[in-house]
């Protein structure tokens, strides 16, 4: 979009930390966002911002201080098995490491940052690749989540915008943010995830959808492995266009996790990544102040060229496909381009389905009031 004032966060030293030694989630991912998003001289077009780690007092905003205090005990300590016992680090999910206190407190930071920034009115678009941890929960890690980012940037955002839409297109529920949320009005959570057969965190139905004044708020939409781009953008569109028609949003925050597109480690969707960039493409049509977040991605290389893509996009430039030299990627072949296409799989989403699950999602939507 070349007509909007883009921010761009990025702490260089917090990507560079390590859950455990063969954890799926890979802080670094984002440094080789970074590189890419640099090779492709996207710089110029943007403003380059590094944030500062959120204080204790703005984590305790979101998060049990019982919590928080211990994040910051046992941060310097190397997992000893006695902290595992501790009922709110989830031993293979969610391991204690060296640095998760400074690491989580990072990630915060930028997000609150980007909702600083949208607040005054400084930037139109404020990106955080860091960012998306949509798990986190009040009193606890849970799902590769040690802070809620998202929780607290959308508070700040709530104290300039009478209502924020929150928009999810991870392949997991967003259940941390919608908990966060689920008795307001004035925050509209709609997750897109795949659903069923045990698939992580397992909630997200399309009845799951708030209480108290916050009933109708949280809209869920359960889809099935195997989605294709058409199939998808068909029904996040005509999602979005009656959420934003119901509840005129004042500013949005999406949740890019770009573990929905095909390749993925954890997620089995068959989206390519211009599918996955044309959601975001569509969300900024409606011109309203947007926070972008990273999420999950478990296919490093693919998360980066999703995410270079999507920051491309925002700026409303076209790139090579072919993609310029770097420290990553090497000479494979399967290493030269930024698209990521389709492939042969099964599909266990028909059509019907797609069309029965989007009139449930109009049955809560048509409830809602402003
Ligand atoms: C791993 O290889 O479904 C963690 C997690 C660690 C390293 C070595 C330990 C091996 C896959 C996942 C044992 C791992 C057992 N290591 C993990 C119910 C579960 C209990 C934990 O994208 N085991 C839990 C969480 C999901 C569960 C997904 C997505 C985050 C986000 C936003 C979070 N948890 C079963 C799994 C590995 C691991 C390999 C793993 N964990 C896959 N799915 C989960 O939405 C950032
Ligand atoms: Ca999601
Ligand atoms: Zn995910």
């Amino acid at each position: 979009m070349a007509n909007k004032k883009v921010s761009y966060f990025y702490a260089p030293d917090a990507s560079s930390y390590q859950l455990s030694e063969t954890h799926p989630m890979v802080p670094e991912r984002v440094n080789m966002t970074h590189e890419l998003v640099q090779n492709y001289r996207m710089f110029p077009h943007m403003t380059i911002i590094k944030p500062h780690p959120a204080t204790e007092e703005q984590l305790k905003r979101i998060h049990l201080p019982g919590y928080i205090d211990y994040l910051k005990k046992v941060s310097p300590l190397i997992s000893n098995g006695l902290v595992d016992l501790y009922p709110c680090l989830q031993a293979d999910d969610c391991p204690t490491f060296t640095g998760v206190y400074d690491y989580s407190a990072s990630i915060v930071g930028a997000s609150i940052a980007c909702a600083n920034r949208i607040n005054h009115g400084r930037s139109n678009i404020c990106i955080n690749w860091a960012g998306g941890m949509h798990h986190a929960k009040r009193r606890f890690a849970s799902g590769f989540c040690y802070a809620n980012d998202i929780a607290a940037a959308i508070l700040e955002l709530l104290t300039c915008h009478r209502r924020v839409m929150y928009v999810d297109i991870d392949v997991h529920h967003g259940d941390g943010v919608e908990e966060f949320f689920y008795n307001t009005n004035r925050v509209m959570t709609i997750s897109f995830h795949r659903h069923g057969n045990g698939f992580f965190p397992g909630t997200g139905s399309t009845a799951e959808s708030g209480v108290g004044p916050g009933k109708d708020y949280a809209i869920n939409v359960p889809l099935h492995k195997g989605i294709t781009d058409d199939q998808y953008i068909f029904l996040y569109k005509n999602v979005l266009m009656k959420a934003m028609e119901r509840f005129q949003p004042e500013a949005l925050v999406m949740q890019m996790g770009a573990d929905s597109v095909v390749g993925d480690k954890l997620g089995d969707f068959n989206l390519t990544n211009q599918g996955h960039a044309n959601c975001l493409k569509h969300a900024l049509t409606y011109n309203l102040p947007t926070i972008v977040l990273g999420g999950g991605g478990y296919s490093v290389k693919n998360v980066a060229r999703t995410w270079t893509l999507e920051t491309a996009t925002i700026l409303g430039l076209e790139l090579d496909n072919k993609l310029p030299a770097n420290s990553y990627f090497g000479h494979l072949p399967e290493d030269q381009n930024l698209i990521i296409p389709a492939i042969k799989m099964s599909n266990l989403n028909s059509m019907k389905e797609i069309k029965a699950v989007q009139n449930q999602v109009y049955e809560v939507l048509g409830r809602t009031e402003i």
